[in-house]
């Protein structure tokens, strides 16, 4: 029989949320079946109207984009995390600091070049640990251009492009040996941060643990961003040397404060651990005193001490040593509360939100007042190191009683804060105007970072904030012991704040991400002109044009200038000799969006993404005889399979 939805809904009327009851009133006489039968539907999966209402908000029909991108971090995995919102659904990794075999990327065109392009300490580097990406910025607004990235184990700085979602450079300065305070961009994106965390010797070498009062030191690096380019020039970029504490996260002033840095730190008694050898153990030793240094920079101020030259070059970086931060009045610290995290300017500017791990409150300070008491000097003391101190009460606004372990903030366009509260496990939700918290939200479970739409810019979104936990537990089907992370997806659009989406992050410890307008992106769907190099930004010279197809021996090896196109390479048979180096060149000279091939050679680790009109080099050594088929990777025609060859290695 067939009943119709209205007479399904009327039992149910005020369970059913607004949309529903809207479809019910709009279509007494819709037939049941397909998508029709919601009460039904409701019942067999054990729905709540809460729960529909939270896929009405988030489901996202075949065909339809997302309003919004989260570039999220791949902790370990060093990959950019591509997450599109409010669906949740994942669009992309992108390789950056580990290989990324799907996008070729790390495996011999010249995205290895970027990927090895810092060593540390003689090794070569697969892996990292991405904490937080920084979206470019205009006038202190996402414009969608590019998006950096840290690895705090291996100091390191990448830049991925927005207009093709590959990772264009990578660098690092042996000047530190960890970060965190990484990577966050100035209003305009002349600099990108990136703050030392764990103290040792500048520039690298040793130096006893015992000594560390006088030998060790923390530095944060200033990178220059050149936008024309899309390069950061290490030439330009300095530093500034800091005391052995722990610097901890960084943000850079806006709009008011713009000129001004902000960043915590954690152990400022200096305890460096030592539990075997009769010390307290590090992290006991570090959480003594009730106040840590926030610390206050004049970017400005250090941008002219730099261009002066009052520097020293540490490990190929200028260095402007503490010393002289002092002497030029750039740098001085303010008490902030038992254990500090998260460091967040407002979207206006005026203050910086402290959260203090150990603490029940987040602390306001003020930016202008920090920047007069600055000016007129008005210090009442001094640390080991002659750094100037702030009065605490003089540098505040104030301070809101949050709950225990509150970390990050992140804001919204109604003039909120939404504060990360991890031992208690919420979102709390606070006024920026009388700092009283207004409502909480439960997280599952014990929230890191979160994030809300625009939330770290001038002119915050709101509507969606991501909670990014630690803890997954029971959330999700088990998987052994190593959980995923859940990342929940929470409607701040109107009160009560809403949870509407959890979803697993199972490939590494993504900590911060950050959501973007999806209409200031503007990727290109092919490489032009065809022969292009992602990585060199030009048509590469090693191009091949359709009909020139040929294989070259030089004095450097064997050329082979290849072309890709539906459904075969050309040459399809390639004869070297053993011990031949081996110059592939290869062109997709396709332009149609989509057409991707991949070129996998076996037993010699070669495998090429060829996005349309994409060009790859790549040198390998043909040292042992025998036959390696070749074949495109990417299912890309009818005759996919067919799309293959030979690489002949012939025995001297
Ligand atoms: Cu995990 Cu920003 Cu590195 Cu806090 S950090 S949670
Ligand atoms: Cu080309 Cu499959």
């Amino acid at each position: 029989m067939t009943m119709t939805i209205a007479s399904r809904c009327s039992p149910f009327a005020s369970l059913l949320p607004f949309a529903l009851l809207a479809a019910c009133g709009g279509r007494p006489n819709a037939p049941a079946g397909g998508g029709a039968d919601v009460l039904a539907l409701m019942q067999a999966r054990n729905l709540s109207e809460q729960d529909v209402n939270a896929a009405l908000k988030t489901y996202t029909p075949t065909g339809r984009h997302d309003e919004y991108y989260q570039f999220a971090s791949g902790g370990h995995g060093g990959n950019l995390i591509v997450i599109g919102l409010p669906s949740m659904r994942i669009l992309k990794y992108v390789g950056v600091f580990s290989p990324e075999p799907w996008q070729g990327y790390g495996y011999g065109d010249q995205s290895g070049d970027v990927l090895g392009s810092v060593q540390r300490a003689g090794h070569t580097l697969t892996w990292a640990d991405m904490h937080h990406p920084a979206l470019s910025e205009t006038g202190g607004d996402y414009d969608g251009k590019w998006i950096f990235v840290n690895d705090k184990a291996n100091p390191r700085i990448a830049v991925v492009d927005l207009s093709d979602f590959v990772t264009k450079q990578i660098v690092g300065s042996e000047l530190i040996q960890s970060d965190h305070g990484a990577a966050f961009v100035t209003p305009n994106t002349d600099y990108v941060i990136e703050t030392a965390q764990y103290p040792a010797p500048l520039g690298g070498g040793y130096a006893p643990i015992e000594t560390w009062n006088e030998n060790y030191r923390g530095a944060m690096i200033f990178w220059r961003f050149d936008k024309q380019k899309g390069r950061i020039l290490p030439a330009e970029s300095f530093a500034i040397e800091l005391p052995p504490y722990m610097q901890d996260l960084a943000d850079a002033g806006k709009l008011v404060s713009d000129g001004w840095v902000y960043c915590n730190s954690i152990d400022v008694e200096r305890a460096y651990g030592g539990n075997l050898e009769g010390r307290p153990s590090l992290e006991a030793g570090a959480s003594q005193n009730d106040m840590d240094y926030l610390h206050v920079l004049n970017l400005r101020r250090a941008e002219a001490v730099a261009k002066a030259g009052k520097t020293e070059t540490i490990a190929g970086m200028r260095v402007i040593r503490l010393q002289t931060a002092i002497d030029e009045n750039l740098l001085a610290f303010v008490p902030e509360p038992k254990s500090p995290h998260g460091v967040d300017v407002t979207p206006d500017g005026t203050a910086v939100v402290v959260g203090g791990k150990l603490d029940t409150h987040t602390t306001v300070y003020d930016t202008m007042q920090m920047a007069k008491l600055i000016e007129q000097k008005q210090f009442v003391g001094k640390d080991p190191y002659g750094v100037p101190i702030l009065d605490f009460q003089a540098a505040i606004r104030g301070q809101c009683e949050i709950g225990l372990g509150p970390l990050h903030t992140t804001f919204d366009d109604q003039g909120f804060a939404y504060t990360s509260v991890f031992i208690e496990t919420v979102v709390a939700k606070w006024s920026l105007k009388d700092l009283k918290v207004v409502e909480k939200i439960d997280t599952h479970f014990n929230i890191g970072h979160l994030v809300a739409a625009e939330g770290d810019t001038v002119s915050p979104d709101g509507r969606f904030l991501v909670a990014m936990n630690k803890w997954a537990l029971d959330r999700f089907a088990p998987v052994g012991p190593l959980l995923p992370q859940n990342f929940q997806l929470i409607d701040i659009a109107g009160a009560p704040m809403q949870l509407l989406y959890d979803m697993p992050l199972p490939l590494g410890e993504p900590h911060y991400a950050q959501i973007i307008k999806a209409d200031k992106l503007k990727p290109i769907d092919v490489y032009k002109p065809i022969g292009f190099n992602p990585f060199t930004e030009a048509v590469d010279p090693f191009a091949t044009v359709a009909g020139k197809e040929r294989i070259e021996r030089k004095a450097d090896g064997v050329h082979v200038y290849m072309t890709a196109v539906r459904s075969h390479f050309t040459p399809d048979i390639v004869r070297v000799k053993a011990g031949d180096t081996v110059h592939l060149h290869v062109t997709n000279v396709e332009q149609a969006a989509d057409a991707t091939h991949g070129l996998a050679i076996g037993s010699h680790n070669v495998n090429l993404s060829l996005e349309p009109g994409k060009h790859c080099n790549v040198t390998f050594k043909a040292d042992r005889a025998g036959v390696y088929p070749f074949y495109c990777t990417e299912f890309c025609s009818a005759l996919h399979l067919e799309m293959a060859g030979y690489l002949l290695v012939e025995p001297q």
